[in-house]
């Protein structure tokens, strides 16, 4: 009878409908129980705007994984939680990844990818209007945030409802613009934010192709780091001549689709802004990038997040100035209209068979 008590106390909830407004004050209370106080001040924020409450609204049902910084991590990042009501809830929104199967993570190199609830259109502009994603992995000490160039360790684990929580010990940062990522030194691609900022793709030399890279939705970018730059001789020989440079570096990009690491199997055919097919093929020493049958590009550091798609760093220059303009555009308009169709995932990103919960 006991039994049968406490499985219909269990289950009142969810048949008469918990409300929000409770559901977040459970939340507030768990993480203060669990010492993450200053979390839990900034989540009773998310109820002082209409913004915050409907990020609320969307935790109180689902799965989700909460990576919750600890009290530490708020007080050496330079953020104000109660100035801007926006700011705390993009924050909140990139901690918060739909799903919960980070028990399913493999180990580093391979990174899994999640996407979060941050879709602010000031800061995110992925293809089919998608929330930013975070990554992942996982080493000898568990799992490990990959963010802005450095590692964040899950350093604790507790449940609230529906949600996992992962405790970390640093506030994420919000991915920034593709020039910003190229010209942070971290990546070892500065060489070539260089070089793509010195091609002008109009006659009035008004626009530059890192500037059309820049503005794109949904882009995939193969970097050639500084020594891969430093050591291409094609590069000076092209130099004066702009479209062979625009076809080379076009061969470099996914225009309209970001694709991440998951993603990087034989089997799957991407074709680039120039028109050209790429390839993909993965040996005991890593996994390896072509384009139509050009050399063989090592990618050395993939997934680097930037607010319209992604960055993946190479060791060479991808030796092909071939252009075919119809496939290019062919590419490019399937995969607006594959955005557009696209559902938010609630399991790794990049892997097919996704699950959906609509749009
Ligand atoms: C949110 O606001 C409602 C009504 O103003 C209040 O009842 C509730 O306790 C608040 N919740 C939190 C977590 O502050
Ligand atoms: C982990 O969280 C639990 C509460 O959920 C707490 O009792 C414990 O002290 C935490 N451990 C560390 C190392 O923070
Ligand atoms: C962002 O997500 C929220 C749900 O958290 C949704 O209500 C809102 O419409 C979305 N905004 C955009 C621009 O997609
Ligand atoms: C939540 O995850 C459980 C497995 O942990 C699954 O059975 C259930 O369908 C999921 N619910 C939603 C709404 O995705
Ligand atoms: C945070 O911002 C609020 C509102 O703008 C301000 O009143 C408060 O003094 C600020 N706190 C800190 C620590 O700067
Ligand atoms: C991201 O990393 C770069 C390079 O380490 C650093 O300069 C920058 O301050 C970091 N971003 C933020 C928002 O802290
Ligand atoms: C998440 O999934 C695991 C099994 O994969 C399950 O044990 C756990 O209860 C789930 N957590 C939530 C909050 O649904
Ligand atoms: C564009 O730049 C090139 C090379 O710097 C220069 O020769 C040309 O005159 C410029 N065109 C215009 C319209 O400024
Ligand atoms: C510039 O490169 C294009 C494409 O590779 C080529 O068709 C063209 O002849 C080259 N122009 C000059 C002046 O070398
Ligand atoms: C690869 O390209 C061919 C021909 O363009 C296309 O028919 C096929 O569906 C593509 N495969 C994948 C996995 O996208
Ligand atoms: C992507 O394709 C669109 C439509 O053809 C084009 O306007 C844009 O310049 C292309 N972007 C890149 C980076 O090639
Ligand atoms: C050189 C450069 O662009 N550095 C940028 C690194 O990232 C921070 C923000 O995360 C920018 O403020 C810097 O300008």
């Amino acid at each position: 009878m006991s039994f049968i008590l406490l499985v219909l106390l269990t289950l009142l909830p969810a048949v008469f409908g918990q409300s929000w407004q409770q559901y977040l004050d459970g939340l507030v209370q768990a993480l203060n129980t669990d010492g993450l106080t200053t979390l839990a001040s900034a989540s009773a924020a998310l109820n002082s705007s209409s913004e915050g409450q409907l990020v609320a609204q969307s935790l109180s049902a689902g799965n989700w994984t909460l990576f919750a910084p600890n009290n530490q991590a708020f007080s050496s990042a330079p953020i104000n939680l109660t100035s801007d009501p926006t700011s705390v809830r993009n924050l909140l929104s990139y901690h918060v990844v739909h799903g919960n199967f980070t028990d399913q993570t493999s180990s580093y190199p391979k990174i899994t990818l999640g996407r979060t609830l941050l879709n602010d259109s000031s800061l995110v502009r992925l293809e089919g209007n998608e929330s930013q994603v975070l990554a992942w992995s996982k080493g000898g000490k568990g799992i490990f945030v990959l963010n802005n160039g450095t590692i964040v360790p899950v350093v604790n684990k507790t449940v609230y409802q529906n949600l996992q929580v992962l405790v970390i010990g640093s506030v994420l940062e919000i991915p920034q613009n593709l020039s910003d990522t190229l010209a942070n030194s971290t990546y070892d691609i500065t060489t070539l934010a260089g070089a793509l900022s010195s091609i002008n793709v109009s006659t009035d030399n008004s626009t530059t192709l890192l500037n059309v890279l820049n503005n794109a939705r949904g882009i995939t970018l193969f970097a050639p780091n500084n020594s891969a730059i430093a050591t291409a001789n094609c590069i000076g020989g092209l130099l004066p001549n702009t479209t062979a440079l625009i076809a080379l570096f076009g061969n470099h990009v996914i225009n309209g689709t970001t694709v991440y690491s998951p993603a990087f199997t034989g089997g799957n055919n991407y074709t680039s802004a120039s028109g050209e097919p790429f390839a993909f093929k993965t040996n005991s020493s890593g996994v390896y990038v072509s384009s139509a049958g050009s050399n063989w590009a090592h990618i050395m550091r993939s997934d680097i997040l930037t607010s319209n798609g992604v960055v993946h760093v190479i060791d060479s220059v991808l030796l092909d100035t071939k252009v075919n303009a119809s496939a290019a555009n062919s590419a490019y308009q399937s995969a607006t209209s594959l955005a557009a169709s696209m559902t938010t995932e609630t399991g790794p990103v990049g892997v097919a068979p996704t699950t959906s919960v609509g749009h």
